[in-house]
């Protein structure tokens, strides 16, 4: 591994200054009502980066009732769309010319690459406030039939106050796919980050607050899950939670709403997708998916393809090269532009993924690479890839969220599709032939959100994304994500004055 390695010097450079440890709440900076502070920690090395105010249930009530304001007597909900979007647009842009300070505290706060994040979670998460920008004059109810002399219409009106509670594997994608479309449709919010990873999001109410986002309209409560998180969850003057982390979690989440106002919840849960690669398939690429379908943000992924299931024909070959370029993939110092996978995002995570490696061990899964950390310090873990794993062993049923993959042979599509099915979670899956019908057929037998054939992470702005089962309710992306923000009304008149 090249963690601490000769680019050290290039690596340094690279790091960001913390400018914001504060929370966000009514367009200001302020410390927590407590004072408390709490310490985050950068995976790479596993020592403090910076101190961040510890928001508890007294500071959510405080930016909750910011953004009530902002919602009953601001002017947010009732700008234009036109220009709402046009503000988004000005975010989106601040956004751009800010990539590298936001993609370097990605790094450093969660361990991720920072070329990706350059290229791909920064650039997207404007792309986002782009495209729900554009969104936002163009949301609108219908004329209806109506079966009587009645004239009868819907409205959609942005749903209130939102709390959004996201996790940390993409602090900048969870950030914008949550905020923006919520933004767009006019709702007001309060958004906590994780506890692993609180600095791009108070980097971005920055930029929201120079792009002209009224005060109250965004406020940020950094802070942890069973304190600043439950008080989102249970507050009375939330109309809606979107929440992205584990289904346990989830869970509690529900209940809350439940117990409270019974304000409106999606869940986007955990998951543990299948990758089903046929006989036929070009072995080369589906080993390159499988690969990636994995390794990529080092397993910290909802969507990543932990399950692979292999015909009988190719399997020997398949295994032969997947463990080939497992060997091949680079882990180090995610600054590093030649590595591929940067340390796990905390001490816990590490642990968690360490214990299901050895799980899997002594339920007698062969361990054909990796199983060990990498390197000796921060949170890196080898890519590890066990094969002769059985449909009821714990590392084929749980998420482990880690950069292990669990290598399965099959006969025929039936039974592929009967493995694939057999889990608690449904969030996506991907399908690697070249025949039409297997693939048509496969992907409607599959109970899952997403479906990616001869393909995988295929993400793409239009594509509604979340999860069947255990995996959730709601769907983030696409126009789709308005639907979460919006609620319906219908207003009905008579026609002349006719009996109603
Ligand atoms: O998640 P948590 P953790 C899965 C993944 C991972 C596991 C545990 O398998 O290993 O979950 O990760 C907030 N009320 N995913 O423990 O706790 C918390 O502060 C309200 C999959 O980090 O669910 C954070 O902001 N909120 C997932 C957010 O919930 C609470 C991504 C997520 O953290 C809370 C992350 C409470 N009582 C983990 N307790 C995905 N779907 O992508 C915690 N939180």
């Amino acid at each position: 591994p090249s963690n601490g390695n000769s680019e050290a010097g290039l690596i340094k450079l690279k790091l960001p200054t913390i400018k914001f440890t504060q929370l966000f709440i009514n367009g200001q900076f302020v410390d927590s009502l407590s004072g408390k502070t709490f310490e985050t920690i950068d995976p790479r090395t596993g020592e403090l980066i910076a101190r961040v105010a510890e928001g508890d249930k007294e500071d959510v009530d405080l930016a909750v009732k910011a953004a009530r304001h902002a919602f009953d007597d601001g002017p947010w909900p009732r700008l234009s769309g036109f220009e709402r979007g046009r503000i988004m647009m000005k975010f989106a842009d601040l956004i751009d010319e800010h990539v590298e300070e936001l993609a370097a505290l990605d790094t450093i706060n969660a361990g991720k690459l920072f070329s990706s994040g350059k290229a791909v979670d920064i650039p997207h998460a404007a792309h986002d406030f782009r495209y729900y920008a554009g969104a936002a004059d163009k949301i609108h109810g219908e004329v209806l039939k109506m079966s009587r002399e009645l004239h009868g219409y819907t409205l959609r009106e942005p749903i209130g106050v939102v709390g959004h509670i996201i996790p940390w594997n993409f602090p900048s994608s969870m950030f914008s796919m949550k905020v923006a479309p919520s933004l767009a449709v006019g709702c007001t919010m309060v958004l906590k980050p994780a506890e692993q990873t609180p600095l791009s999001a108070l980097y971005y109410a920055h930029l929201a607050k120079l792009a002209g986002i009224p005060d109250g309209v965004l406020n940020v409560v950094t802070g942890f899950g069973p304190t600043a998180g439950a008080a989102v969850a249970s507050h009375m003057d939330i109309d809606k939670v979107s929440f992205t982390g584990s289904t346990e979690v989830g869970r509690v989440v529900m209940q809350a709403a439940a117990t409270s106002n019974l304000k409106a919840v999606s869940l986007e849960l955990g998951g543990k997708s299948p990758l089903i690669i046929f006989d036929d398939a070009d072995i080369d690429k589906a080993a390159e998916l499988a690969i990636i379908g994995i390794l990529y943000n080092k397993g910290e992924i909802c969507v990543a393809s932990s399950r692979v299931y292999v015909q009988e024909g190719i399997y020997d070959e398949l295994v032969r090269k997947l463990v080939e370029k497992a060997k091949a993939w680079k882990v180090g110092d995610p600054f590093d532009p030649t590595v591929r996978q940067g340390p796990q995002v905390d001490k816990k995570q590490f642990e968690k993924i360490l214990s299901y490696i050895e799980h899997g061990k002594r339920e007698g899964a062969s361990l054909l690479t990796g199983g060990k950390p990498s390197g000796d310090k921060g949170y890196y873990i080898e890519p590890t890839i066990f094969a002769d794993v059985k449909e009821d062993m714990l590392i084929a049923k749980d998420e482990i969220f880690g950069p292990v993959m669990s290598l399965m042979k099959f006969k025929t599509m039936e039974e592929a599709i009967k493995c694939a099915n057999n889990t608690r979670y449904g969030l996506a899956a991907g399908i690697v032939t070249k025949n039409l019908d297997v693939a048509n057929t496969v992907s409607r037998s599959i109970r899952a959100g997403t479906i990616w054939i001869n393909c995988y992470f295929a993400f793409d702005k239009d594509c509604p994304y979340g999860g069947y089962k255990m995996s959730g309710f709601g769907r983030d992306m696409g126009m789709e994500a308005l639907h979460k923000y919006l609620q319906v009304k219908s207003i009905v008149t008579p026609i002349y004055n006719s009996p109603w």
